[in-house]
C-alpha cells in the first residue's frame, strides 16, 4: 500500500500563482508515488463571510484548476469537504483537547483577524486549524504538501494527534508537511514582504489562473520593483528575487541563467518576458479548464467524496468508540 498524502485549497478567492505553484505543482508530481487524497475546503473558506453563490461557483473551479493542472482522478481522489460530515465532528472532538493559547499563537489567525477588524473575526477563524488537523488525520496522513505558511498548522496537528494517542491510546498517524524549495512564499507583486494572497485587498497582489493576457500584462508592468536597474537575484532585492523565482519555476531556467540573460538589459525587457512566460503557462491551462463541464467535475467529486467516506468514518468510530461515546 502506498503511503497516504492529503491536501486541500479554499475556495475563497481567485487562485493565483502562489497556490499553483505553491501547492498543486507539487500535488500533480507526488501522486504517482502516494495515495493522494485533494479536498476542496469550502468548510474553511465560510470562517471569512462568503457569497453563497460565488462560493458554490468557486468551489468547482478550484476543483477545475485542480484536473486541468493534472490532477489525474484514477491516480488522486478529490472531493469537496462538506460532503463528509466526518470533519466537522472529529473537529468537534479535538476541540476539546485544543488549548486556546495554542491558537491564539497561530500567525495566520493573527493576519486575518487582524484584517476582518478583531471584533468581527469568527470564532470558525480562530478554530479554523482545528478543522485543518481533522482533514489529516481522519484518513491516516503520512505527508501534507503544502506551502511555508501552512508550517504552523501541521505543527499543531502533530501536536493534537499525540495528545490524544496518549490519552486515549494509538489512533493517528503524526504527519509531516512536505515543501519543497518551490513551495517557499511566492510573494505578492504589490509589497515582496507579503505573500501572494486570494484574499489580498489588491488585485495588483497576484496573478490569477484566469486572468487574461491584457490583465496579466498590466499586473508584471505594475509589480514593484527594487532600487537600482540590475537584474539580479538576491536577497537585498526582495521584489525583483519574487519575480525571478517566478520566471524561474515557470520556464524551468535557473535564477542564475536568468540573471546572465538579461546582462545589460533592464526592467523593461525583463518584464516583458516574464508576462510572456506567465501567459504561455496560463493559456493552455486556462483553454483545459475551459473544456471541463461542470457536471463531469461534479461527478469526479462525488466519486472521490464516496470513495473518501468509509475512510473518515471508519477513523471517527474509532475515536468515538475510544473516547466513551455510546456507538
Ligand atoms: P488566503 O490568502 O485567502 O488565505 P491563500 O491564497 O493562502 O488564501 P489557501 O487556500 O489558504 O490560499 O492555500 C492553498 C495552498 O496554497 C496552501 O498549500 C498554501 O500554502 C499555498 N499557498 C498559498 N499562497 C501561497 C504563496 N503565496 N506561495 C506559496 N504557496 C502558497
Ligand atoms: N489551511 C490550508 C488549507 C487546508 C489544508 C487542509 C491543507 C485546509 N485543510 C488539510 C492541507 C491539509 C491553507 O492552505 N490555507
Amino acid at each position: 500500500m502506498k503511503p497516504r498524502i492529503f491536501s486541500g485549497i479554499q475556495p475563497s478567492g481567485n487562485l493565483h500563482l502562489g497556490n499553483y505553484l505553491g501547492a498543486i505543482r507539487n500535488w500533480v508530481k507526488l501522486q504517482d508515488q502516494y495515495d493522494s487524497i485533494f479536498c476542496v475546503v469550502d468548510m474553511h473558506a465560510i470562517t471569512v463571510p462568503q457569497d453563497p453563490t460565488e462560493l458554490r461557483r468557486r468551489t468547482i473551479e478550484v476543483a477545475k484548476v485542480y484536473l486541468a493542472s493534472g490532477i489525474d482522478p484514477k491516480k488522486s481522489t478529490p472531493f469537496i469537504q462538506s460532503h463528509i460530515s466526518e470533519h466537522a465532528e472529529l473537529a468537534w472532538i479535538l476541540n476539546t483537547i485544543a488549548k486556546i493559547p495554542e491558537l491564539e499563537k497561530m500567525t495566520q489567525f493573527k493576519d486575518k483577524a487582524q484584517k476582518a477588524g478583531k471584533e468581527s473575526a469568527s470564532v470558525g477563524l480562530f478554530d479554523y486549524p482545528i478543522l485543518m488537523a481533522s482533514d489529516i488525520l481522519l484518513y491516516d496522513t503520512e505527508l501534507v504538501p503544502v506551502g511555508k505558511d501552512q508550517l504552523q498548522h501541521i505543527e499543531l496537528t502533530r501536536t493534537l494527534a499525540e495528545r490524544f494517542n496518549k490519552k486515549f491510546g494509538e489512533t493517528f498517524i503524526l504527519p509531516k508537511a512536505f515543501t519543497t524549495k518551490e513551495s517557499e512564499n511566492i510573494m505578492g507583486l504589490d509589497d515582496p514582504t507579503k505573500k501572494m494572497s486570494k484574499s489580498a485587498s489588491s488585485e495588483y497582489n497576484y496573478i490569477a489562473l484566469t486572468d487574461d493576457e491584457e490583465t496579466v500584462r498590466r499586473k508584471i508592468k505594475k509589480a514593484v520593483t527594487d532600487s537600482g536597474s540590475e537584474i539580479v537575484y538576491s536577497d537585498d532585492k526582495p521584489a525583483l528575487k519574487n519575480l525571478i523565482n517566478i520566471y524561474s519555476l515557470l520556464s524551468e531556467i535557473s535564477p542564475k541563467e536568468i540573471e546572465k540573460k538579461y546582462v545589460g538589459k533592464g526592467y523593461f525587457d525583463f518584464k516583458n518576458d516574464l508576462a510572456d512566460v506567465v501567459i504561455n503557462f496560463l493559456q493552455p491551462l486556462q483553454k483545459k479548464i475551459e473544456e471541463l463541464s461542470d457536471e463531469k467535475v461534479l461527478k469526479i467529486l462525488e466519486d472521490g467524496a464516496k470513495k473518501v467516506q468509509p475512510i473518515a468514518k471508519k477513523k471517527l468510530e474509532e475515536v468515538k468508540n475510544k473516547i466513551g461515546f455510546i456507538g
